[in-house]
């Protein structure tokens, strides 16, 4: 597939996309969520994949969605195209997605980066949802996905003010999984991701889904989905691999069955 707006490559069992329009700070148009879908439909389809890491570079992760494109769209256009169901295809993912982010992490930016399932950032990232400053709201879940990471007091400080959020505020708020030097920022996230694509991947696809639960059910509804997709491990090769080879005090090797 030809790419023109990210770059992708894969590393063993995981694969890399880079979003990549350095000149606009990443800033997301349509023709990148086209793109960003497809890569993302691939890495979900190909088997010799367990993990997806998206990233930008170290002055921007994506600066928000493209200004320049969106300024004269009217309501005529944005409601008829339904703008902004193209980003759904991260939502989409069944396998685990993290971010990786340096530098800003703006508006649609922010957003794509809490659409992905945790995020690790670079001393330097700067989160924010300016779209109020602009004169519109977040589009892409900033008002929902927000509230529910950090709570609704930071949520609404950080969209209705529109302020910029450091690395630090991001972790301490539950937004940011880990915080780590920007040099370091792309091997420790793929050394995470190496991790996570070695387990299982049924089991990893179970436990992406049980947490995606926690947020659209009831902690009952949640509790009893968790306990039948524990059941469903035990239907899996790879569980008796896992625990054999702990017994048997070897490294266990998954097949991915
Ligand atoms: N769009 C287009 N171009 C952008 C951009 C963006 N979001 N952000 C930066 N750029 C471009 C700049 O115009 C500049 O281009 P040139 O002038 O060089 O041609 C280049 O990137 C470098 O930017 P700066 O010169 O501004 O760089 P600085 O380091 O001085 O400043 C900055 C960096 C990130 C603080 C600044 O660029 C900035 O404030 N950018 C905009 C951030 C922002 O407001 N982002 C939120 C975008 S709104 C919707 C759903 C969702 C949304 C909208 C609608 N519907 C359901 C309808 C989402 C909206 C958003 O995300």
């Amino acid at each position: 597939m030809t790419y023109h707006n990210i770059l992708v490559e894969t590393r063993d069992r995981v694969g890399l996309i880079r979003l990549n329009r350095p000149k606009v700070l990443n800033a997301l148009n349509e023709a990148l969520a086209g793109e960003l879908g497809r890569a993302l439909a691939a890495f979900d389809a190909d088997p010799g994949i367990g993990a997806i890491v998206i990233t930008g570079n170290e002055k921007a992760f994506a600066a928000g969605a493209d200004i320049a494109a969106m300024a004269e769209w009217d309501y005529q256009k944005v409601y008829g195209d339904n703008y902004i169901t193209s980003w759904e295809s991260v939502k989409h993912t069944r396998k685990p997605v993290i971010a990786a982010v340096a530098g800003y992490a703006l508006g649609g930016g922010c957003e794509l980066a809490m659409m992905c399932d945790l995020i690790v950032a670079a001393d330097n990232a700067k989160f924010g949802q300016p779209e109020v400053t602009i004169g519109t709201m977040p589009g892409m879940g900033g008002t929902q996905r927000l509230p529910r990471a950090v709570g609704k007091a930071k949520a609404m400080d950080w969209c209705l003010t529109g302020r910029m959020i450091d690395a630090f505020e991001a972790e301490r708020s539950g937004l940011v999984a880990r915080v780590v030097p920007p040099e370091k920022l792309e091997d420790e996230v793929l050394a995470m991701a190496a991790r996570i694509a070695g387990f299982s991947l049924p089991v990893v696809l179970k436990i992406k889904e049980a947490v995606n639960r926690a947020y659209e059910s009831s902690l009952a509804e949640g509790l009893l989905f968790e306990r039948r997709e524990f059941h469903g491990t035990f239907g899996l090769d790879d569980q008796k691999e896992g625990m054999r080879a702990f017994v048997e005090k070897r490294k266990s090797s998954f097949r991915h069955r």
